[in-house]
């Protein structure tokens, strides 16, 4: 990373079992072109390096998006120290099912914002920041909508697909 260049997203999770839904959001910045950190940082185990973490953070990326399980602390947390955009992503939990670790992210105290999305919301957690990175960026901004116009062609494909088999045989 050259001196004062920001890598646009850090991605950053509190344990190796949060990594698949993490990967959606990184499989999405891939796709579209994005640069991204990856790291496993855990807020409860490991304080210290987490808020080293956290604080060199407001030098290295524009937006984090933090995804975290169970008493999800990484993403609020992250909020509190990081000065940009903070996206959390709640893991869905074995005990509680994820509405844990959403209630966990989502209900900051005002003055502290962590823009949630839905349980295991990697992809959108992605798209949300490439989103927000398009607004200054018109060539990400085309890749963008050139990635929700695919989407719409292949809704469009299933339909037709519909009108053909009729709905007993559309998936056989
Ligand atoms: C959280 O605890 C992590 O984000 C993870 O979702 C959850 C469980 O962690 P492991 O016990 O799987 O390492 O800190």
């Amino acid at each position: 990373m050259s001196k004062g260049a920001k890598i646009p997203v850090g991605i950053v999770m509190g344990s190796d079992s949060d990594l698949e839904v993490m990967g959606k959001a990184a499989e999405v910045l891939d796709e579209l072109g994005v640069e991204f950190e990856m790291r496993i940082i855990s807020a409860h185990r490991e304080p210290e390096e987490f808020y080293e973490y956290a604080k060199k953070a407001n030098e290295r990326y524009s937006i984090v998006i933090a995804g975290a399980g169970k008493a999800a602390h990484l993403p609020g947390m992250t909020a509190a120290i990081f000065d940009g955009p903070v996206i959390g992503v709640p893991m869905k939990t074995s005990d509680l099912g994820g509405v844990d670790s959403l209630y966990s992210i989502v209900q900051m105290p005002s003055g502290i914002p962590v823009a949630t999305v839905a349980i295991n919301g990697g992809a959108n957690a992605g798209l949300l920041a490439v989103r927000m990175l398009a607004m200054e960026d018109d060539e990400l901004k085309e890749r963008m909508k050139k990635y929700i116009s695919a989407q719409k062609d292949a809704v469009v494909k299933k339909d037709e697909k519909l009108q053909k088999t009729g709905y007993r045989d559309y998936h056989n």
